[in-house]
């Protein structure tokens, strides 16, 4: 593996996640193989769980991580080309990446969609810039369209706890008070269809996600039908893709509460976090011992530790 934002990057998923499971009992395994070796982790936005897990998966393997909140502590970045630069951006997104591709042999990228420009966010325009001039592997930490880490970690998270073989995983719209991206939702979408569980997602009208990324699921409005005998839940709120970037409205009755679970089969409760108590799910149901909420971002670890073994093993 060299660039990872995609399923599509993975030869061999099961691989990967067999890969996954090793680490998640032996951390420390290889923790020689990024002797010598500077993972950089570049936040345009704010994280929690990201920077955490990647900075600690990186010093696992041995690397040395930095981090780097671009846009609070460094000088603020064009990223137009052709453009006169006399206003307060004093540093081009060219140079940027080719020096900090200079200083670090990986680099992790947050960016997430400015959702105004939807070419331009699907684009995947500024890791695109990166892999174009910074010359090292350059990893998704959430981007325009994709979340990849998180991804890996949800589907390790169902493997964790799945009872049959091909589980029933739904994933449901919920309301939120401002416009999110589509990237978590877009990668869970591919990755849970890749892992061959029966994917069902379920949204009103209008929230349509890119058709690129739910090839194999089945979309279903009906709430209450779509959760009829699901294994696993994934809740999750995103802005319109049709009607670009736009919240068309926060219907309360989509927030995942007890007595939507009680459609289920006993169904799991997943959600990446950072989430909003009683918007997204009511507290009964992500108190409720359903709730792997923790254990799926403590995957986060384990997914992020999986992709940068990958990577500096093709080095
Ligand atoms: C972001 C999103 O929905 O893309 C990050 C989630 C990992 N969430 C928020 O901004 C609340
Ligand atoms: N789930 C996730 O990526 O969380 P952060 O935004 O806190 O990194």
């Amino acid at each position: 593996m060299y660039h990872f934002s995609s399923v599509k990057d993975v030869t061999d998923l099961k691989a990967l996640l067999k890969e996954a499971f090793e680490l998640k009992a032996s951390p420390f395994r290889y923790e020689t193989l990024g002797r010598h070796r500077t993972m950089g982790l570049l936040f345009f936005n704010s994280s929690l769980r990201t920077r955490l897990s990647t900075q600690k998966a990186a010093a696992n393997l041995g690397m040395n991580p930095i981090v780097f909140n671009i846009n609070d502590e460094g000088w603020k970045i064009e990223t137009e080309f052709g453009v006169v630069m006399n206003g307060d951006k004093a540093e081009h997104i060219k140079e940027a990446a080719g020096v900090i591709g200079r200083y670090c042999d990986i680099i992790g990228i947050r960016s997430f969609a400015g959702l105004k420009d939807r070419a331009y966010d699907y684009a995947e325009t500024v890791l695109e810039w990166f892999r174009k001039y910074a010359g090292v592997p350059i990893v998704s930490m959430e981007s325009a369209t994709v979340h990849p880490m998180q991804a890996f970690a949800d589907i390790i998270t169902i493997e964790q706890y799945k009872k049959t073989a091909r589980p029933k995983v739904v994933m449901t719209w919920a309301p939120h008070p401002r416009a999110l991206p589509q990237a978590v939702p877009n990668s869970f979408a591919e990755w849970a269809v890749a892992a061959g569980y029966e994917v069902v997602i379920t949204q009103p009208e209008g929230y349509e996600l890119c058709e690129d990324f739910t090839k194999g699921a089945v979309i279903e409005y009906d709430q209450r039908k779509a959760f009829e005998g699901a294994d696993f839940i994934y809740a999750k709120n995103w802005s319109s893709y049709r009607e670009y970037g736009q919240v068309l409205h926060q219907d309360r009755s989509w927030t995942v509460d007890t007595e939507h679970m009680n459609w289920t089969n006993s169904a799991k409760f997943l959600h990446c976090l950072p989430v909003r108590r009683n918007m997204i799910v009511s507290d009964a149901v992500i108190d409720s011992p359903d709730s792997l909420v923790i254990e799926e971002a403590a995957n986060r670890v384990v997914s992020a530790q999986t992709v940068l073994k990958q990577i500096l093993q093709s080095l």
